[in-house]
């Protein structure tokens, strides 16, 4: 089967199609920047994308939205995420926290439209935010983002070491499961 993966953000394409390509599935990139409603909840904003979508792209399609959660900052700067990223960037995270507990995680929800249906998968990703930026691939906060267990950031790994723990690929998991059971993929 192909499946139809909506996203501006070429990374997130990637990791996926990766992912997907050494499992036999091949996943097609619907690449355009649509219309996401704010919301204080990763669950949230993905379900109004995905509603917003229903009708305009052929189905099934699937996209997702991610969202970086400082414990210390009560979740901050979550479903603002790409907001922050673009004002205060890795650097301003970081000054916010000089001195203060790092604790983090990274959340991804996938929304999967078929049918008119829409399911959700929630995968995520323990880990911490750095003293300082480290690390020059992945995109966004990777250069910060110390997931449990390991030394590197994750802007430090391949994309096949990021994916054998992420956010992203923890919900692609899940999504995939569905899908077997469904008897689809
Ligand atoms: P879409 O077209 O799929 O919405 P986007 O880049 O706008 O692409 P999000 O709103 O889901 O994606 O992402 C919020 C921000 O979090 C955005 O600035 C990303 O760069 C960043 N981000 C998302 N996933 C990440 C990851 O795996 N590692 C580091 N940063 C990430």
């Amino acid at each position: 089967m192909i499946l139809r993966f909506i996203t501006s953000n070429e990374h997130k394409y990637e990791e996926i199609r990766q992912y997907l390509k050494e499992r036999g599935i091949e996943c097609q990139w619907v690449r355009m920047k649509y219309e996401e409603i704010q919301d204080d909840t990763t669950e949230a904003i993905s379900l109004a994308s995905a509603q917003y979508l229903r009708g305009k792209v052929e189905e099934p399609f699937f996209l997702e939205d991610t969202g970086l959660y400082v414990k210390e900052l009560r979740g901050f700067p979550g479903p603002y995420s790409s907001y922050v990223l673009r004002t205060i960037g890795n650097e301003g995270i970081l000054s916010l926290l000089k001195g203060r507990e790092r604790d983090a995680i990274f959340k991804t929800v996938i929304s999967y439209c078929e049918n008119g249906n829409i399911s959700q998968f929630t995968g995520i990703l323990k880990g911490r935010i750095g003293e300082y930026e480290r690390g020059s691939s992945g995109f966004g906060f990777d250069p910060i983002f110390i997931p449990e267990g390991s030394e590197k950031s994750l802007a430090e790994m391949s994309i096949r070491e990021k994916n054998e723990h992420s956010h992203r690929i923890n919900a692609l998991r899940q999504f995939m499961e569905f899908l077997e059971n469904k008897g689809s993929a």
